[in-house]
């Protein structure tokens, strides 16, 4: 409760000249009487707490003042949804001192608006408001301003992000303990799925992506419904919200317990260049030059099992290795999965010779992904351009041969600090030894 009072007044603090007023998502239909399931949108959640639809927050920065505009519950209401906390309640459950009914909000507005010439209203509540509304509106002021702050994470921020993750942790690690050839995979989805709602974590930051063999070369494969077979790998890339802060793991183990030499040869790269681009994860280091750092490690693996030829700054500045590694490295985490970068995404330029989405200067309170991987994907290794263009680069002939592996990744979840080591929020097994002890059996 105090986070969420202390991050509005931060808010109020870089935006001292303004009425600030921000509406809380509303659920969306799916068809006759049925609603998608609702969850509150991320700047709402950030700065109130409140995972109710329907809501409105109006912030006086002159006055020191928040207030809560909750929606107004009438009987018919109270027969389907049961009880809904009521304006006392919510202020002693979220800690507002002024909770009002949100067909109070423009009355509220208009009286607070004196003495000010400007307005930080977003678009949503401005369409309520346009009427009572005289002064100039800067939506994208209040933007910029809830992204440069959501970017670097609080210690109340944390302790959320840690809650998470070890949830979707133990989620991890019980598709581990259970995954068995024969089972399909949305029943290892249902393990990982099961664990994070015992626990009360009853949203996903993203539709889970449990990968059996060379479905694990689908980046974003979401069909979950394969055989798992002994001998192959299984990749999960999975995680949890807890008060909208997501977790995002992935995990890549051998279905029957014990890594082929050929699993172990390629898994072995991946962590490796992992935790080598973790222990570098520093403040003021810049996420593309992490990135190349692990094109770099791949290439050198590749080459040492000869998928790859010739010279490391050849395959990674001339794109070879993209055809094993075709994603980012990292990006943000928080209440998005893949987070607000503060703005500072649009003022760094990239300054690699590699295309990379995520190109920001790290800082302590960041939490960013680290998850390296390398896939051999059909589409990729058999398009005749590629073939034509990298046949000195790549031993397309050998490649070939992988065709059937699929893919490995490992993704844990990092906090930058302000001195030494960062944070590794991630508490699943990921040394070879550990998966395969892990695994069981
Ligand atoms: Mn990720």
């Amino acid at each position: 409760m105090e986070h969420y009072g202390d991050v509005r007044e931060a808010l109020a603090r870089r935006l001292p000249d303004g009425l600030i007023v921000l509406a809380g998502g509303v659920p969306v239909p799916r068809n006759f009487d049925v609603e998608f399931v609702f969850r509150q949108k991320s700047d709402f959640l950030y700065l109130t707490g409140v995972e109710e639809p329907g809501s409105y927050l109006l912030i006086d920065p002159r006055r020191s003042r928040s207030t809560l505009f909750i929606p107004r519950v009438d009987t018919h209401h109270k027969v389907w949804l049961g009880h809904v906390p009521g304006p006392g309640e919510c202020r002693k459950l979220y800690g507002f001192s002024d909770v009002l009914y949100h067909d109070q909000l423009e009355q509220a507005v208009k009286k607070a608006s004196a003495g000010y010439r400007k307005a930080y209203i977003e678009p949503a509540a401005y369409r309520k408001l346009r009427g009572a509304v005289r002064m100039a509106n800067a939506p994208g002021a209040l933007r910029d301003a809830l992204e440069e702050l959501r970017a670097c994470k609080t210690p109340g921020e944390l302790a959320l992000m840690k809650r998470a993750s070890m949830v979707s942790g133990a989620g991890h690690r019980e598709a581990m303990r259970q995954a068995r050839s024969g089972m399909r995979e949305y029943e290892v989805q249902a393990v990982f799925e099961a664990e994070c709602l015992r626990a009360g974590l009853r949203h996903l930051g993203y539709p889970s992506i449990v990968a059996a063999g060379a479905n694990a070369a689908v980046l974003h494969y979401h069909r979950n419904d394969a055989l798992l077979k002994d001998g192959e790998l299984l990749l999960m890339d999975a995680g949890a919200e807890f008060r909208g802060y997501a977790a995002d793991i992935t995990r890549t183990f051998p279905i029957n317990g014990r890594f082929t030499r050929r699993q172990r040869d390629i898994y072995s790269i991946v962590l490796e260049t992992q935790k080598k681009c973790i222990e570098n994860s520093r403040p003021g280091v810049i996420s593309a030059d992490l990135h190349v750092q692990s094109m770099r490690l791949i290439a050198e693996g590749l080459r040492g099992l000869g998928l790859l030829k010739g010279e490391l700054d050849g395959l990674v500045e001339g794109g070879a290795v993209r055809l094993f590694y075709p994603h980012g490295l990292t990006h943000m985490l928080g209440l998005d999965v893949h987070d607000v970068t503060g703005g500072r995404k649009r003022r760094m330029p990239n300054p690699t010779k590699v295309p990379v989405r995520f190109v920001a200067k790290l800082e302590p309170g960041f939490v960013i992904t680290m998850e390296p991987g390398i896939y051999f994907i059909e589409a990729l290794l058999n398009d005749p351009k590629l073939r034509r263009k990298y046949r000195h680069a790549i031993d397309f002939a050998k490649a070939e041969k992988f065709l059937d592996f699929g893919g490995v990744r490992i993704e844990d979840d990092i906090v930058i600090r302000e001195s030494g080591a960062p944070l590794n929020l991630t508490d699943v097994p990921k040394e070879i030894a550990d998966v395969e002890e892990a695994c069981g059996r």
